[in-house]
């Protein structure tokens, strides 16, 4: 059945060409569904511009008739923030390709301009191409795409090292609700004339603007690496690593946790053996240096894995001896070390794999809270207690970012629209004084708890800022802003 009004399909036609029109619904179904099977919604049609100007003409006729839309990625984003409520238009992004270098701007290079449906993959090829390489890293590279990434301030598995998407960004080209197009691409770097409106829009979740492309700062590439995981009894012993490896001379780069069940569903996927068994938590960690960094990483895992292994499983409780080398992947029963790139890609597998193992399992209710370092222990311990209260059948892996104490707690066994555990799970992080949306965002998932997060001032100003740039309200409606009682949900 085609749901879109005749004469405005043709007004799209007009502006991208009826291959880029999907009205059908076998062709619309894949833009109906993210990567979770979690978040669905049938779109009046899928409209596919191929560069900025035709992306400003679709949101002309969108802001005309009043129609809602939703721009649209590698819908990787996890919270729905991807997929279209009923009715509305999809403006699917993949075409927006574009790729240059900035050295003909800068001088000096070190920066790139992606277009919006360029993968992060391919921005991650292209850095190293011209002897950088880019700051944000995530396992969904392969999907996730640069203006999705820049929508929801993607993070990932480096931000204890380089900040999220939002420190990478320089300016941006995007269009406005109305079809205004507004160009940050070019020019020196340093620029305060006035409200930075770029950054403005990272992390609006497509309900400010539409991103198009942007020009992305590189960084520099240190070229010797050295990868631990260390099986912890407690997650403290983790946090004090992180917190060691942070001070020491060496450059950390990555300090990713996970939790024991979460570690037996992905070696069950890889079907290979973990380095070491039996701990209640993984933690990896990854410096570099000009110089290798594995000594700087030795002295600071002696310092504190003091009794982290189980009784008697390895040398001195389980610490490292100092038999850290640079010949690969070797473990001593509580820390394994990798150097060579194989041997870390094989350690990095069990991280990378997070994800997809779980979805095996079923379809996740999915948290991303930030929760002080100081509490996050007690916090762990208590969402297993209330998980399990509030449902016998429901299984929690939890796992992340631990450098900004940043996890990702994924809920099994739920049906899709019992939110109990996240109701629970959310407030929790609030009383423990913590971020309810820390990385994916609020999206659709967690617009209903927005006042738990932001106070009714902060929440007035944001709505003033969406009236004045999206005045018919036509942007990723249903995201971050809660529907006002009685309407539509
Ligand atoms: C990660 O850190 C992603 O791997 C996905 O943010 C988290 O699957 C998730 O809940
Ligand atoms: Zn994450």
């Amino acid at each position: 059945m085609t749901l879109i009004d005749p004469a405005v399909r043709t007004e799209f036609v007009d502006i991208v060409g009826s291959a880029h029109v999907l009205a059908d619904p076998d062709l619309r179904a894949t833009y109906e569904v993210d990567w979770t099977r979690r978040w669905t919604g049938t779109a009046s049609v899928v409209v596919r511009p191929a560069d900025t100007a035709e992306l400003s003409g679709v949101l002309r006729v969108c802001h005309r008739h009043g129609l809602g839309c939703v721009a649209q990625g590698g819908r990787t984003g996890l919270v729905g923030g991807s997929v279209p409520r009923d009715g509305e238009v999809i403006v699917s992004l993949g075409r927006l390709g574009r790729l240059d270098h900035v050295g003909a701007v800068d001088g000096v290079g070190g920066q790139l301009i992606a277009g919006a449906g360029v993968t992060l993959a391919e921005v991650h090829r292209q850095a190293l191409a011209a002897g950088w390489a880019f700051g944000v890293d995530l396992a969904a590279r392969d999907n996730a795409t640069t203006g999705g990434m820049v929508a929801t301030n993607a993070g990932g598995m480096r931000v204890v090292r380089f900040g999220q998407m939002r420190s990478q960004v320089i300016g941006l080209e995007f269009v406005l609700a109305d079809g205004t197009i507004i160009s940050r691409l070019e020019g020196p770097a340093k620029d305060n004339a006035g409200y930075d409106l770029s950054q403005l829009m990272v992390g609006s979740e497509g309900t400010l603007g539409i991103v198009a492309a942007a020009r992305l700062r590189l960084v520099r590439e240190l070229p010797l690496r050295a990868t631990a995981m260390i099986g912890l009894e407690r997650l403290e012993q983790g946090i004090d690593i992180v917190g060691a490896l942070r001070r020491s001379a060496t450059s950390l780069e990555a300090a990713e946790v996970f939790d024991g069940p979460t570690m037996d569903v992905v070696a069950a996927r890889l079907g290979s053996r973990p380095p070491m068994e039996g701990y209640p938590w993984f933690l990896i960690v990854e410096c570099a240096g000009d110089e290798d960094p594995s000594p700087h990483m030795a002295e600071a895992l002696a310092d504190v894995s003091e009794g982290s292994g189980p009784e008697g499983s390895g040398p001195e409780g389980g610490g490292p001896t100092g038999d850290f080398g640079t010949d690969g992947y070797r473990s001593d029963s509580a820390v394994a070390v990798a150097t060579d790139p194989a041997a870390r890609r094989r350690l990095w597998a069990f991280r990378d794999q997070i994800t997809e193992s779980i979805a095996q399992l079923g379809v996740a209710h999915k948290l991303d809270p930030g929760v002080p370092l100081d509490r996050l222990p007690a916090f762990t311990e208590e969402v297993r207690h209330k998980v399990a209260e509030l449902s016998a059948s429901a299984s929690v892996h939890i796992f992340g970012h631990l450098g900004e104490g940043n996890l990702h707690v994924n809920v099994l066994g739920l049906r899709d629209d019992d939110d109990r555990v996240d109701a629970a799970v959310l407030e929790l992080v609030a009383r423990l004084g913590g971020s309810i949306g820390s990385e994916h965002g609020m999206s659709k998932a967690k617009a209903r708890w927005l006042s738990l997060a932001r106070s009714p001032g902060e929440i007035a100003a944001m709505q003033a800022i969406k009236q004045a740039l999206d005045p018919r309200g036509i942007l990723n409606r249903g995201v971050i802003f809660p529907d006002p009682p009685g309407s539509e949900s």
